[in-house]
């Protein structure tokens, strides 16, 4: 009989990564309910089980083995890491990062404050829910400042006379903007990352294995592209050299043509419109360029 070994992964449970960390599970072929409301539930086709959980939980959950594995933005981790005097927390390890929920952790002062660096915030205060990330860049620069924590709305921070600065997450920069506010240092930059805890039996390691190649088979069809195209024989050599992130091509003759062949390469980069008009100024017709769907080498 088949022993029930099931990874556990710790993902959120709605907020900004909720959304990119399902639709990751689904590329990668794993079936799961999708509602919204609940805490847990199993993978139909894979031996994975789902805890939706709020983010600033997931480094505990890992932390402790509730879940071998989650998906957590750096600065979540980064900070739990600094600040958290659990001790666990030294057992998690980022594995993977995953290209979605992007953003920096910046400093940002209102227009009017005449900054000219970072000692410019010498005795000055600085509202954060980044205490842990912001005190060590404080350090690293020799800058001595009075921290205000702030669990949310920092960016009101300045305007209501709470601190002089902020330090918060920025990702289009809207909010600073709206706020009267202008970012002027990043001190940290973030994405989801995929973490584990080091202490996993070996059984449950080939689960993450066969998980990580999906993974990295989403991420590299979502980079390439499948380029198919027609080039006359006498300039195939020529037509090689400009087809991006491809060695070795498949060329493949045309029936009833000599003079002609067809060549289909996946490459590893985006293909510009600049790329097809000089693979068609080198000789190149009937170029179709497709995305790839998955990816496994
Ligand atoms: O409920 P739960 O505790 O799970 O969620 P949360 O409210 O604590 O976190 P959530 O969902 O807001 O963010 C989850 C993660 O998304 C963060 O930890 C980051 O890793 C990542 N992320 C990416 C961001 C942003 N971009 C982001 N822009 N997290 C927050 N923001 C906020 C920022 O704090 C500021 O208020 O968005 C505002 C700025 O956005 P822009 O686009 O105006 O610059
Ligand atoms: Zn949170």
């Amino acid at each position: 009989m088949r022993e029930n070994v099931r990874l556990k992964l710790a993902i959120q449970k709605s907020g900004r990564l909720a959304d990119d960390c399902r639709d990751l599970l689904e590329q990668c072929g794993i079936k799961f309910t999708k509602s919204k409301d609940q805490l847990f539930c199993q993978a139909q086709n894979f031996p994975l089980d789902l805890f939706f959980v709020r983010d600033d939980d997931i480094p505990a959950f890992v932390a402790s083995s509730v879940c071998q594995i989650g998906i957590v933005g750096r600065n979540v981790l980064s900070e739990e890491m600094i600040s958290s005097p659990n001790q666990k927390l030294k057992s998690v390890k980022e594995i993977m990062a995953l290209g979605f929920g992007k953003c920096r952790l910046s400093l940002a002062v209102p227009h009017s404050f005449a900054y000219e660096g970072v000692c410019s915030l010498e005795g000055k205060t600085i509202a954060t829910s980044y205490e842990g990330l912001l005190s060590e860049f404080l350090k690293q620069n020799n800058v001595n400042a009075e921290i205000v924590d702030m669990r949310g709305a920092v960016e009101i921070a300045p305007r209501v006379g709470m601190a002089d600065a902020i330090c918060d997450l920025v990702s289009t920069g809207s909010t600073l903007a709206v706020n009267g506010l202008k970012e002027v240092e990043v001190i940290f930059r973030s994405e989801a990352s995929l973490i584990r805890n080091e202490n996993i039996s070996s059984k449950l390691v080939e689960i993450l294995d066969r998980l990580l190649l999906r993974i990295k088979g989403v991420q590299q069809a979502g980079a390439s592209k499948y380029i198919m195209l027609h080039a006359p024989a006498a300039a195939l050599d020529d037509i090689r050299k400009v087809i991006p992130g491809s060695d070795s091509p498949t060329v493949l003759a045309l029936q009833g043509r000599n003079d002609k062949v067809a060549i289909h390469a996946v490459c590893n980069e985006g293909i510009f419109w600049e790329t097809m008009e000089d693979l068609r100024s080198r000789g190149a017709t009937d170029i179709l360029v497709v995305p790839i769907e998955k990816m496994l080498n």
